[in-house]
């Protein structure tokens, strides 16, 4: 048996999940899906990032206590993955209890051993940003979303030697260049440890944020929230001496924003190379998703599309399908109405839907719903045969590079040879000439023992209806990933039918 452990971020708990936490979050869940289907041990994670001058900031705005509303928040995250049919193993909460003595055992290990240190720190301060911030961001003197310029502030802060871990993971990229994923995310990597990156500020005073895991050694401080967030990757596993950090952590992949890039290279790598933990197997950097009018999607702008809204207009399943086929993992991409529907109707109603009602049609209205036992297989239906016996392994060779939308396109794609199948053979003429009889049980079994293959190979990717779509076909729900074929559809069985994709009526044209 072999282990993979597979995590999203953990998202701050400041306001609603949006479209952008779902895209990463579904492709995590569909991943651990299909390695959960092939056989392998998964353990996916997400989480509440919940301390951290953000949360603080907007518990404050709204007038509550920030462990209440950190909860209120972590609660409606649960939740929003429920509806997305994101199935976690473990949900990570930076409050809990358990997590916080991670921090602070990892905090005083790195102290012990010469990594921590206390300096004045010096800076330009945004005050309306509560964070430090660079020259470089400055235009006209201040930040663009501040009214104030920044100001010079000088406290005392502990820091992190990350700078001498620098050498260390220059060359682990230059060793390892399936590491980042995609590549362009890698080069800028290697282009950051070219520079000195210096040390990482790892706390605040209390005076000016409570609201952390204090150090352990100095309560005047807590720890900075990024420090204490990345941990939380290896906390659930009950690091450091559980059987189940030994058993995932050597096979753990990260799913991330291009947001995040750094503090998941130039912080983490430097972490656990200072704990002694292994680095991670791989970092799969998504790109982000655009609004229909081409723009980053972001509340300000009013352009994003509300995931549990969609969800609930056009099914989870067709919202799942059309984030991983319209926005190619690493790029960016626009996720707007018009897209789910056109993805809803053409690939999903059109092609998918239109092949199963129609194969099942033709079982209840020629054959009285019993499953015909197969004949003689001819070039055609060897042809998808053999098709249907290479695309388990094609499915997953993609998604072990995280290409979800290709690997979804090629069973679609099979779909499509199914359609031409069905018009090619022409089941209605068979249907007219009784001397075609057997030649029509063996067209009528292809098509639905082709079915319960797709309906395997996109299960992860949309479990609702591909659940439906066996159940119409009479084969229970359970391991089939790689069923040889005649093993899926039993002849005899009972079929049903049924609209699996309802078209919408006229695509509304809302953007
Ligand atoms: O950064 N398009 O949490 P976060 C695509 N707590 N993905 C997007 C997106 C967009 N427009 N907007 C956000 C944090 N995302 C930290 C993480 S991990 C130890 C701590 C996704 O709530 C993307 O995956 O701001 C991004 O990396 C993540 O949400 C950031 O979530």
């Amino acid at each position: 048996m072999t282990y993979r452990y597979i995590t999203t971020p953990i998202y701050y708990v400041n306001d609603r999940p949006h479209m952008g936490h779902a895209y990463a979050s579904v492709h995590a869940d569909i991943m651990a899906r299909y390695l959960r289907a092939a056989g392998h041990q998964v353990m996916l994670l997400t989480g509440a990032d919940e301390h951290g001058e953000k949360i603080a900031k907007a518990a404050k705005e709204a007038n509550e206590a920030p462990g209440a509303f950190a909860e209120r928040h972590a609660k409606s995250f649960e939740e929003a993955w429920r509806r997305l049919a994101v199935e976690p193993d473990r949900f990570v909460r930076t409050t809990a209890p358990d997590h916080a003595r991670v921090v602070s055992e990892c905090l005083t290990r790195l102290f012990d051993a010469g990594e921590i240190y206390l300096a004045e720190y010096e800076g330009l301060y945004s005050v309306g940003q509560e964070r430090y911030v660079t020259e470089k961001e400055l235009v006209d003197g201040k930040l663009p979303e501040d009214k104030e310029p920044p100001v010079v502030r000088r406290e005392p802060n502990y820091f992190f030697r990350m700078e001498a871990h620098r050498d260390w993971m220059r060359q682990l990229l230059l060793d390892t260049p399936d590491l980042i994923q995609p590549a362009q995310y890698r080069n800028e990597v290697l282009k950051l440890l070219e520079e000195p990156i210096g040390d990482l500020s790892i706390s605040r005073p209390v005076e000016r944020l409570e609201w952390g895991i204090p150090i352990p050694w100095d309560t005047r401080h807590v720890t900075y929230v990024w420090f204490d967030a990345l941990l939380s990757y290896v906390s659930p596993l009950g690091y450091p001496d559980q059987p189940a950090f030994a058993h995932f952590w050597p096979s753990v992949r990260h799913v991330i924003g291009k947001d995040i890039l750094r503090t998941h290279t130039l912080f983490w790598l430097s972490m656990t190379h200072a704990l002694g933990i292994a680095p991670y197997r791989r970092l799969h950097v998504s790109g982000h998703l655009l609004g229909a009018d081409g723009r980053k999607m972001s509340k300000s702008l009013g352009n994003g599309v509300d995931p549990l809204a969609a969800a609930h207009t056009y099914g989870v399943d067709a919202l799942r399908y059309t984030l991983i086929r319209e926005v190619s993992f690493g790029f960016d991409g626009i996720i707007s109405h018009a897209v789910i529907e056109q993805r809803l109707n053409r690939d999903l109603a059109d092609d998918l839907g239109n092949l199963a009602s129609r194969s099942l049609s033709m079982v209840v209205k020629y054959r009285g719903g019993v499953v015909p036992a197969p004949k003689v297989y001819e070039a055609a239906e060897q042809a998808l045969i053999v098709r249907s016996r290479e695309l388990p392994a094609v499915v997953l060779a993609l998604v072990e590079e995280m290409k979800l939308g290709r690997a979804a396109e090629q069973v679609m794609e099979f779909v499509k040879q199914l359609n031409v199948y069905v018009a090619s053979s022409a089941p209605w003429t068979l249907a007219k000439d009784p001397h075609a009889a057997g030649r029509l049980d063996t067209v009528l079994y292809t098509l639905l023992e082709a079915l319960y293959s797709v309906s395997n190979l996109l299960c992860p990717v949309m479990p609702g209806k591909m659940t439906e779509l066996q159940a119409w076909l009479g084969v229970s729900a359970g391991p089939g990933w790689d069923r040889p074929w005649g093993e899926g559809v039993k002849p005899g069985g009972i079929v049903r039918e049924g609209i699996l994709f309802p078209k919408l009526a006229g695509e509304t044209g809302i953007e």
